[in-house]
């Protein structure tokens, strides 16, 4: 006899873990790095929205990751912003990675607070760091850290700098270990 949705979703699920961020600040390449090379794609209902699915493997443990639309503000003006904002309200996911371009910082951080207003758990990806130092900036990193109150992770998605820690944060969030809490990523 087939058994009825709801037990089926009770059932237990890997973590979700959804990247999200304005348009064209890396999201896709990130998403790669975690998940590797099997991804679904499919439409989001009702919409011709492409989400993208996969799973990153680490230690062990399973994570279900979505790479999903780029998005100015929780405002939603675009179908992408809506399918995106939908995501993130009905979906809930157990951690959200923002991504940011490190050099517009300050233009991106609205919707990091707009995220965590949701009450959502949110890690900072501070993205295309060699942009950043090629230009001569820098970030004071710890600062930062301390006026969000969230985890901060530097990371060039193209080349997989900051991955390694990245993995290790999001290993850390779900599955706390008794050892001290991550310093490499000051
Ligand atoms: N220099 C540099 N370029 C990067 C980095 N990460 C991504 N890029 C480049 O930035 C561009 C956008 O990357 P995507 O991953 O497609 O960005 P996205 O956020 O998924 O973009 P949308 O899906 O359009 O919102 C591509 O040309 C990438 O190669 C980085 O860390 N450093
Ligand atoms: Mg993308």
């Amino acid at each position: 006899m087939p058994r009825p949705a709801q037990e089926i979703s009770a059932e237990k699920r890997p973590p979700l873990i959804m990247i999200v961020g304005n348009p064209n600040v890396g999201k896709s390449v990130l998403f790669h790095k975690l998940t590797g090379r099997y991804v679904t794609v499919s439409n989001y209902p009702g919409t011709t929205v492409e989400i993208t699915q996969g799973t990153l493997h680490y230690k062990g443990h399973r994570y279900t990751v979505i790479d999903s639309p780029g998005l100015y503000s929780l405002n939603p003006i675009t179908e992408e912003e809506q399918v995106a904002r939908r995501m993130l309200l009905r979906q809930r996911p157990d951690l959200v990675l923002h991504v940011v371009d490190a050099k517009n910082l300050a233009r991106m951080l609205p919707l990091t607070l707009q995220i965590m207003e949701l009450g959502l758990p949110v890690v900072l990806v501070l993205n295309m760091m060699d942009e950043l130092e090629r230009a001569g900036l820098q970030v004071d990193i710890p600062a930062l850290r301390q006026s969000l109150g969230i985890p901060i992770i530097p990371t060039v998605s193209l080349s997989g700098r900051g991955i390694a820690e990245l993995k290790e944060l999001i290993d850390e969030h779900f599955h706390p270990s008794a050892s001290p809490h991550l310093s490499a990523c000051d």
